[in-house]
């Protein structure tokens, strides 16, 4: 079998993922007059060069047009709110085929391991995988270790849940950095030919989240996912161009920040 190449999701060989799929995650909290409006975020991955964007399919559906469509899209299979106070599960809620239609480049599944739920979801995510791969399609998966008795930022659950993307059939995962860069350099072994990328986070100051990436970079991740703290900003653009330097071209922290003027 041929492997599915995640080559369309890369810039430079790294990937730089812009991720909007908080309005049904967290809700509009996240939002202000201008972000609430996904034309405002597509123009910011297109006009900002992203490697991809990251969206649920109702998004995808009415706002994925035109010149956008030159930014490769990631559909987000499952999702959830936050409104339900129950052990965490996220359940698909669009198919492969759909997000096909719509001109997906590659399809994204979240996967809370450690939760009592956990077994449902590896179920879903093993299908997608199967159905995804056969059309070519990679699949990106959030890996969020989450549950009553996980510790979501623990060395050796972040390290373990690596690996599980890896057994799992996972192109790419999606995790959270710990600021322990040795462990992030066991959990890149740990998920072997099954590529890291680090998700953003609430907003920080732009500077300390040059930081972030840059060690995150050092490491040796594929690149980053980022929502917030790009479309948060007042100066989207400075933050995207700044991030670029450190993501695609391998910039310092410090050279980075001279573009957020
Ligand atoms: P941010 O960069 O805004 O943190 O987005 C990354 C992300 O993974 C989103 O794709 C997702 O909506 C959100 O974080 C989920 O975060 P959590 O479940 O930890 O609240």
């Amino acid at each position: 079998m041929t492997r599915v190449s995640i080559s369309k999701l890369l810039h430079n060989d790294k990937c730089l993922i812009l991720a909007y799929d908080q309005g049904l995650e967290h809700g509009p909290t996240d939002f202000n007059a201008k972000n609430v409006d996904p034309e405002y975020i597509l123009n910011i991955a297109f006009e900002g060069r992203y490697s991809a964007i990251a969206t649920g399919i109702g998004i995808a559906e009415k706002y994925y047009e035109g010149a956008y469509k030159e930014v490769p899209l990631i559909v987000k299979l499952n999702g959830k709110t936050n409104l339900a106070k129950i052990n965490p599960i996220s359940r698909q809620v669009c198919s492969v085929e759909r997000a096909i239609k719509v001109g997906a480049s590659a399809v994204g599944f979240t996967i809370y391991d450690g939760s009592p739920n956990e077994p449902t979801m590896f179920h879903e995510f093993g299908k997608i995988v199967e159905q995804a791969h056969d059309y070519g399609l990679p699949v990106v998966c959030w890996m969020y270790p989450r549950g009553p008795n996980i510790r979501e930022l623990d060395n050796e659950v972040l390290a373990y849940s690596a690996r599980i993307g890896l057994e799992l059939g996972a192109d790419i995962i999606k995790m959270k950095f710990n600021d322990d860069v040795e462990n992030l350099k066991w959990m890149i072994r740990c998920a072997g030919r099954t590529k890291i990328v680090i998700s953003g986070g609430e907003k920080v100051a732009p500077e300390t989240f040059l930081n972030e990436a840059q060690k995150v970079m050092d490491a040796g991740v594929l690149g980053m996912a980022v929502g917030r703290n790009v479309w948060q900003s007042d100066k989207p653009f400075s933050v995207t161009r700044a991030l670029q330097a450190v993501v695609y071209n391998g910039k310092s922290a410090l050279e980075a920040s001279q573009l957020l003027k």
